[in-house]
């Protein structure tokens, strides 16, 4: 098998968010939400990994598996607790995890707004208020002002156009709203709103990358399924990448392919493999979507996310494996791929599903909040330190 390899100054790291690892992220949208009881959420995030607490045994984690970045989120309802009131503990906590970040040779990629608000914006319309591009702008600059110098890539928005549809056209997300009209509004201010985060960061002190990460797909159309197809990639992903004009990067998040028939998204084929999310297996994703990606917006890519929730680690192992090839081909062929992050690095709070998908590379056991590295923590970090990828997929499993 042909070795894949990477460029020195590649990244490769895990990914988490704040609300997902936290715990206890009381003053957001999403805490109110996962306790409302006909919300439908499995689980409350509750104590979730304890990473407000245990935030710099994660970076040791990173750096011990040879990784050589991390991205973490800042949480909005935490930073701003009311409107124009800001927490300089919290700003300060994010400080120190930058700071430490760079202690730890990782470079801090840094996500400002990763699903969640604080209650006191959803209560004013959330992404409707015509306040929020000015709310999420003023906030970035508040951020840049406490960290800016530390950040190694800034991210605005993470999957704006999950957000859009979870919350505003299927109802699963906050704040339950099932309506075409409004889901197209709140995609053109999730624009908006990255414009303005785009300008505040690049206002502040530091000098650093700015892009926005977008959940993409491998979309197909099947027979009748051509004008479902043309919408989604329209409106799910076309639309964003052409209003990144500008950016520094675009960061690719991916984790299947999706199949439209006449009347929208159609069942996986019929013995088709599944991931425990009921998503096909499907690494070859991230090759699609980094080259379409970088084709549509003209920018260099970052994988900002790509994993698959399975016990069975073998299977993580795989996916890995695979995707990263199909990275390192997209570099073969002369295109800009900076970087590759695992979603996630810990088992966390997958939001509606709760605590039931481990996507980590790390387990976290949910009464003492132990960490446990899995294989495929060792492999990811193996093939950091290496920059080569030329096992045989089997003989990596048996290791
Ligand atoms: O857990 C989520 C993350 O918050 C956003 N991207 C997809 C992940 C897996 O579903």
């Amino acid at each position: 098998m042909a070795t894949s390899t990477f460029p020195d100054n590649f990244l490769f790291g895990a990914a988490t968010a704040a609300h997902q690892i936290e715990g206890n992220n009381t003053n957001s949208d999403w805490w109110a939400f996962e306790h409302d009881p006909n919300a439908g959420c499995r689980d409350s995030s509750g104590d979730a990994c304890d990473s407000w607490h245990r935030w710099d045994e994660d970076l040791a984690l990173v750096q011990s598996l040879g990784l050589n970045a991390y991205r973490f989120s800042v949480e909005w309802a935490r930073v701003e607790p009311a409107p124009g009131e800001f927490s300089l503990v919290a700003l300060d906590h994010y400080r120190r995890i930058v700071e430490r970040c760079h202690e730890r040779g990782l470079v801090p990629v840094v996500t400002l707004h990763h699903f969640t608000i604080p209650r006191w914006m959803s209560e004013r319309g959330g992404f409707e208020s015509p306040e929020i591009a000015q709310r999420l702008g003023s906030y970035a600059e508040r951020v840049t002002a406490a960290i800016g110098d530390g950040i190694g890539l800034a991210c605005t928005i993470n999957e704006p156009n999950v957000v859009a549809l979870m919350g505003y056209l299927l109802g699963v997300f906050p704040p339950s709203v099932r309506d075409r009209a409004r889901f197209e509004v709140v995609s053109e201010a999730m624009r908006t709103s990255h414009r303005a985060m785009v300008d505040a960061l690049r206002a502040g002190p530091g000098q650093f990358p700015v892009g926005l990460t977008l959940s993409m797909a491998e979309m197909e159309a099947i027979e009748g399924g051509e004008a479902q197809y043309a919408q989604a990639l329209e409106h799910l992903e076309d639309a964003y990448l052409r209003a990144v004009g500008g950016d520094d990067f675009i960061g690719v998040q991916c984790y299947t392919r999706l199949r439209f028939g006449p009347d929208g998204p159609v069942d996986i084929p019929a013995g088709a493999r599944r991931t425990m999310m009921g998503y096909e297996f499907r690494p070859e994703v991230v090759e699609h979507t980094v080259r379409r990606a970088a084709a549509v917006s003209g920018l260099p890519v970052v994988v900002t996310e790509t994993g698959i929730s399975a016990d069975d680690d073998t299977e993580r192992i795989e996916f890995i494996d695979s995707a990263m090839r199909g990275v390192a081909a997209c570099i073969a062929d002369g295109l800009d791929v900076r970087g590759f992050f695992y979603w996630t690095l810990l088992d966390n709070f997958e939001w509606v599903l709760g605590y039931s998908q481990p996507f980590g590379i790390v387990a976290v056991d949910r009464q003492s909040f132990a960490r446990t590295a899995k294989p495929s923590a060792t492999h990811l970090g193996r093939v950091a330190r290496s920059r080569e990828l030329s096992t045989p997929v089997v003989a990596d499993r048996a290791q």
